[in-house]
């Protein structure tokens, strides 16, 4: 029919609505005649695992009917309904943001499909006078870290990444190949009016100058991997950081799992009385490995999140530190840190190019907490005493990577930086540990590797070392 109306659709939370709602739904509205939008439920939200969402149903709905351009609002409840939905309202176009590009094709079998650009730097300006809550995101690196971490994004009310570069072989910033709808900027200069936050997922030896620039520039920092490859550098970039109010801090997801969260307030509260002992395992074996990179291998990528349990629970100073290193080549793929503490131990493993996975076990005076493998998820544990029917277990559901949950963290903490305060010493001294354990390692390893060389495992030959680290080091 020649006067038909077209019909397009578009879906959202709509949280805390701003002027890159506003902006989507006036270029929906300008594609059609008759915009019908979709607004989440709370519980399609929390079904989804979207997190953080400030305002109720009701609250976003407003927001929504405030903006002039909407015909009709319905209320999206569940996984399937976009399909339902197209049939119901006859709609001709689905309208999404960019930042779902390609996400739903599948809908091309129904209807046209049309990814809008996202509006940008929506929150710097605001963010700054405390209107609103979004920070933005620009990621520095092309990896799948990166590709992993854009895709929780979406997940978190809150933090929007709005622009992607890349770094060259000499650690230069450089435009991203392939960023898609967002913006690639290509110096730090460009970045920072940007946006309010950048992630640093570049190799460990750029790391460093980087970071710095980033908290030179004024910008919030997200870091992937060990801070620096010297204790000196990243003490710096610690100071820098409290000095300007910013925050600084690891990409570990796991130390933001609600079951980690969860775990650590009960061993705190003397569940299972002094912690003796904690034994953790942790390693990948990735689908592509370039063991020509030894940054990639499990010191520089592993030992942190290995080593997160112990540094947690028993704290960054144990009396003394033993590392070993198994190469192939130069590159490290696995490494075994047994830590003693005035009145506990600890051991950690973690390999990339090995496998293992074990269970965790945290020893106490009073029961043991057991956590299946992979220990890591903390979806589920127990609590065990001498008399298993006292057993006590615990679930806690993990949605998702898991890496929405820091990402809330963090952008909470930008917003309020001086709540930051309270966690940001033990995270900056796990940091430095971390720099400072690498720095004595490398140096150790170029004076003589050649005389710890032996020969195991199959015919296969390893490299193996062990290297008595200081008092005081990890
Ligand atoms: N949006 C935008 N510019 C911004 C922020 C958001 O254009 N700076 C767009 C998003 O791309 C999306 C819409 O505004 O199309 C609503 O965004 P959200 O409230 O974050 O909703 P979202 O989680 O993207 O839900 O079924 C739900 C949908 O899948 C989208």
């Amino acid at each position: 029919m020649a006067d038909k109306k077209k019909v397009v659709i578009t879906y959202g939370t709509f949280d805390l609505f701003h002027r890159g709602h506003q902006a989507l739904l006036e270029r929906a509205k300008a594609l059609g005649d008759y915009l019908i939008v979709g607004i989440t439920s709370d519980g399609f939200d929390r079904a989804r695992g979207k997190l953080n969402v400030k305002q109720p149903l009701y609250d976003r709905i407003k927001g929504v009917e405030s903006c002039g351009a909407v015909d009709q609002i319905i209320i999206e409840e569940f996984k399937g309904q976009k399909i339902d939905d197209i049939h119901k309202y006859g709609v001709d176009i689905f309208a999404i943001g960019s930042d779902w590009e390609g996400r739903f094709d599948y809908l091309k079998d129904y209807c046209e499909v049309v990814y809008l650009p996202r509006t940008k730097g929506v929150s710097s300006t605001a963010l700054r006078h405390g209107i609103t809550r979004e920070v933005n995101l620009c990621c520095i690196g092309e990896n799948y870290m990166v590709d992993r971490l854009i895709s929780e994004t979406r997940y978190v009310s809150g933090i929007d990444v709005t622009a992607q570069c890349a770094v060259d072989e000499t650690g230069t910033i450089v435009k991203a190949k392939d960023a898609g709808l967002l913006t690639t900027p290509t110096s730090m200069d460009e970045i920072a009016p940007l946006v309010d936050a950048v992630y640093v997922s570049t190799s460990a030896p750029f790391r460093y100058q980087i970071i710095k620039d980033a908290l030179t520039h004024g910008l919030h920092v997200l870091y992937q991997g060990a801070i620096a490859l010297k204790r000196e550098q990243a003490q710096e970039l610690s100071t820098l950081a409290k000095q300007n109010h910013l925050i600084l801090m690891e990409s570990l997801p796991v130390r933001w799992y609600p079951g980690f969260q969860r775990l650590r307030l009960l061993l705190q509260s003397g569940v299972i009385g002094e912690i003796k002992d904690i034994d953790a395992s942790f390693s990948q074996v990735p689908d592509f490995l370039d063991m020509t990179n030894i940054y990639e291998g499990s010191l520089y990528t592993m030992l942190t999140r290995g080593l997160l349990p112990a540094y947690a629970f028993l704290g960054i100073e144990p009396a003394s530190a033993n590392l070993f290193c198994g190469f192939e080549d130069d590159f490290c793929t696995w490494a075994k840190c047994n830590l003693v503490y005035e009145n506990a131990t600890a051991t950690c493993k973690v390999g990339r190019g090995v496998k293992t996975e074990g269970d965790m076990t945290i020893t106490g005076t009073n029961g043991y907490i057991y956590i299946p493998a992979p220990w890591w998820r903390l979806e589920y544990f127990e609590i065990r005493g001498e008399d298993l029917r006292d057993t006590k277990k615990h679930f806690y559901e993990l949605v998702g990577e898991g890496h929405r949950y820091m990402l809330n963290a963090f952008s909470e903490y930008c917003n309020a930086p001086e709540r930051f305060t309270v966690v940001e010493d033990r995270l900056h001294d796990e940091s430095i540990m971390l720099a400072g354990l690498l720095e004595d390692f490398e140096s150790g390893k170029r004076t003589n590797l050649s005389n710890d060389a032996a020969r195991f495992g199959g015919g296969e030959t390893v490299v193996i070392k062990q290297e008595e680290v200081d008092t005081g080091i990890i």
